[in-house]
């Protein structure tokens, strides 16, 4: 069936952009309307080597070594970011370099995603796993116009990190919570919150009342950081959480006292009317129709409250 539906599309013509066949029939623009148009993916420049980036379903996670299924489902949705990196003379991003462009780090509260680090358990304490990073002006005498901030959750502690981390199973970080550890890449003369002295999320807001974020907001593994094997999922900032899906990445309306559980929050449905996606949040988040169909541009500015006025 597949092939006849293919076959239809190419008689009326087809032009192909990149993985997606795009057909000129009313159709087809409704089918086209069930991937995101959500501005994220591979950021480019900051990537090198073979490493790998897809939008996948699972991975799904054991919650015991000694289950034979893996039933932990992702923690948003059916998908997430799956990550290959090789090892040291690989690095990628996966980001977004248009939505919060010109956000101020002071109006940022929460930052949290979802690691899953794939890999035998006598593995694991080798693996360093994917960080946070952001793209900032700083914005102090001390340093350039530029830095990234990076986010390391190896190094974190609980509450910012788990307890106790394990391999191959979806587990939480906050990287705006009290036991984080944040560093600048140049950090110019400052001596605090840097890769040599790390610091917290309050501590790295408090040394910089005036950074704005700049080219993007990303999921980062580095080169000279060994390898990586797993998945990302569910990038929360402030009050949405950007969910990673095998068809784009979704914007779900999270208010931040409502973290979502490590067993399935959320469930996906189409519209009837558009065939567009649209979230159904977890029973303990209050969503907002009206706020999931913001454009992202403006849920940024929402959720991070009025726009630098420089
Ligand atoms: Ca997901
Ligand atoms: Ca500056």
């Amino acid at each position: 069936m597949r092939f006849s539906k293919f076959l239809a599309c190419a008689a009326s013509g087809v032009a192909v952009a990149g993985a997606f066949t795009v057909c000129t029939t009313d159709s087809a623009s409704a089918k086209r309307a069930q991937f995101s148009d959500e501005p994220w993916g591979v950021i480019y420049r900051n990537t090198s080597g073979n490493p790998n980036a897809v939008l996948r379903v699972g991975p799904w996670g054991r919650t015991s070594p000694t289950d034979i299924a893996a039933t932990q489902q992702p923690p948003f949705g059916i998908g997430s970011l799956g990550l290959i990196v090789g090892g040291d003379t690989d690095h990628i991003q996966f980001g977004n370099e248009t939505d919060f462009a010109g956000t101020r780090l002071a109006d940022i509260n929460t930052l949290r995603y979802w690691i899953f680090t794939g890999v035998d358990v006598d593995v694991f304490p080798s693996i360093n796993r994917p960080n946070l990073s952001l793209e900032i002006d700083p914005n102090r005498p001390e340093t350039g116009d530029y830095s990234s901030l990076v986010y390391l959750p190896n190094s974190s502690t609980a509450p910012s990190a788990p307890s106790t981390p394990f391999p191959n199973i979806w587990q939480q970080y906050d990287a705006s919570a009290a036991g984080s550890q944040w560093y600048l890449t140049q950090p110019g003369t400052l001596t605090t919150c840097t890769q040599a002295n790390p610091c917290s999320f309050a501590e790295l807001k408090a040394l910089l009342p005036d950074a704005v974020i700049t080219y993007s907001v990303a999921i980062n593994k580095g080169s000279n950081d060994g390898p990586f094997h797993g998945a990302v999922d569910g990038l929360q900032i402030n009050n949405f959480t950007y969910d990673f899906e095998p068809q784009g990445v979704r914007t779900i309306f999270t208010p931040v006292a409502s973290a979502p559980s490590p067993a399935r929050s959320t469930s996906t449905r189409k519209s009837k009317s558009s065939g567009a996606w649209e979230s159904k949040p977890a029973a303990t988040a209050t969503s907002s129709g009206a706020a999931v169909r913001l454009s992202a541009r403006v849920r940024a500015r929402v959720s991070a409250g009025p726009a630098d006025s420089e």
